[in-house]
C-alpha cells in the first residue's frame, strides 16, 4: 500500500487551504491505483460495521471516498469537524447515521506524530458545538490498526510535532442516496471497474440504490455497463412504506 501509492503521493501537491492542510498530501483514486487498497475497502470487519449502521433500510451504502492522508512535520491540528458536514452542513437528525469513516494507520499512530483526535460521545452534540482540543483524545494505535467512526463524530487530524510524516488511509462509506465525495466514475472508470470483483464494483457505485437511483440508458442497472449480462433491465424493488 505504501509502496503502491508512493509515485502518486510523490506527485500530489500539498493542500490548498488550512482544512486540507498546507503541509498535508491527499492522494485519491485508491481503488484504481492500489490493489492493496481494494482489500481495505472490502475488509469484512469494516463492512460488518457498515451493514449494521448503514444497511438497515432499503437503501444500500456505497464508497464515499478513498484517500491517503500524509501529514507532514510541523502541520498544525486540523479544524475539529464532522465528516457528514460534506453534505453542505445538512442537519441530519441525531442518531440517524449516514456515513462510516475509517482511518487505517500505515505506521504507528502517536500523539506526537498526529494521531487523529476524536471526541467519543460527540455524536449527539449540536452542529454548532464549539469543541476544543481539550475535549479530544488521540487515537494512538499500532501500524495496521483501523479507527472507525460515524459521520457525526467530532474529530480532526492531530498536529504533527514529529520530524517524520504521518501516513494513513482514509476510506469512507455513505448511504446510497447521498452524493459521493470522491467522484468514483472518474476515479474508477468503467474500463477499470470491469476488472474488479463485482461486489467491489457495486460498492464503488456501479449499482442501483433504493428503487431507481443510479440507472443509466433505458433503466439499465450499471453492472450491465461493465458486464453485458451482469445486470438487470428495469428498476429495483419497490420501496416499502417506512413508519
Ligand atoms: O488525517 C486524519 O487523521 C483525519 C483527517 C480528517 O478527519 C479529514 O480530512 O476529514
Ligand atoms: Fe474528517
Amino acid at each position: 500500500m505504501i509502496g503502491e501509492t508512493a509515485p502518486y503521493r510523490d506527485a500530489t501537491p500539498a493542500g490548498p487551504d488550512a482544512f486540507s492542510g498546507h503541509n498535508t498530501k491527499r492522494t485519491g483514486s485508491l481503488v484504481a491505483r492500489s490493489p492493496a487498497a481494494r482489500e481495505l475497502v472490502m475488509h469484512p470487519v469494516v463492512l460488518g460495521v457498515c451493514d449494521r449502521i448503514l444497511g438497515t433500510n432499503s437503501t444500500s451504502y456505497q464508497l464515499h471516498l478513498t484517500q491517503v492522508i500524509d501529514i507532514g512535520p510541523g502541520e498544525p491540528a486540523q479544524y475539529l469537524h464532522r465528516d457528514q458536514w460534506a453534505w453542505d452542513m445538512f442537519p441530519f437528525p441525531t442518531g440517524f447515521e449516514v456515513e462510516i469513516s475509517t482511518i487505517w494507520a500505515m505506521q504507528d499512530f502517536t500523539e506526537e506524530n498526529g494521531a487523529t483526535r476524536v471526541i467519543p460521545g460527540s455524536t449527539t452534540w449540536p452542529n454548532d458545538a464549539r469543541p476544543t482540543h481539550d475535549d479530544t483524545e488521540p487515537a494512538e494505535m499500532p501500524l495496521g490498526s483501523v479507527l472507525i467512526y460515524t459521520g457525526s463524530v467530532f474529530h480532526g487530524g492531530g498536529a504533527n510535532r514529529s520530524d517524520g510524516r504521518r501516513i494513513a488511509v482514509n476510506i469512507d462509506y455513505c448511504l446510497g442516496w447521498l452524493r459521493q465525495e470522491e467522484n468514483q466514475y472518474l476515479s474508477c472508470p468503467p474500463e477499470v471497474a470491469r476488472t474488479l470483483d463485482p461486489a467491489l464494483a457495486k460498492l464503488v457505485g456501479y449499482s442501483r440504490a433504493a428503487y431507481a437511483l443510479g440507472y443509466f440508458g433505458d433503466t439499465q442497472d450499471p453492472m450491465e455497463a461493465l458486464h453485458p449480462s451482469g445486470g438487470s433491465h428495469g428498476f429495483g424493488a419497490l420501496p416499502t412504506q417506512r413508519a
